[in-house]
């Protein structure tokens, strides 16, 4: 079982190494944030460059409603690397950002984290 789960992990992160997926560097609001003042807009840079059109970012209140809109867009310039969505104005709260990319070397990552508003 423990091999299984090591080889499975070995699997997971050579790739990345060898390919240099996307994953995310940093992020505004920061992953696990709580922020006094809402945000006008989602960012998240990443660490290789993105193809703009497999790319979204969706971010969703604690009641699963999505609060930002369009499916998010690349920002050309930051080396194709930056990510954002405008959301509408944030209510104190629990949020979570939903991200897809796919990296300029093909391959397709995903994830999601969560920041608050703060009342
Ligand atoms: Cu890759």
């Amino acid at each position: 079982m423990r091999r299984a789960a090591l080889t499975t992990l070995l699997a997971l992160l050579l790739p990345i190494a060898a390919y240099a997926h996307a994953f995310p560097d940093r992020s505004r609001p920061r992953v696990g944030a709580t922020v006094k003042t809402a945000p006008h807009h989602v960012r998240i840079w990443f660490d290789a460059g993105l193809e703009a059109l497999f790319c979204s970012l969706t971010v969703k209140n604690a009641a699963g409603q999505v609060v930002s809109e369009g499916r998010g867009h690349v920002v050309s310039g930051s080396h194709d690397r930056l990510l954002e969505t405008t959301v509408k104005p944030l209510a104190p709260g629990k949020y979570r950002v939903y991200w897809s990319v796919v990296a300029v070397d093909g391959h397709h990552t995903e994830g999601h984290y969560m920041f608050r508003v703060g009342g």
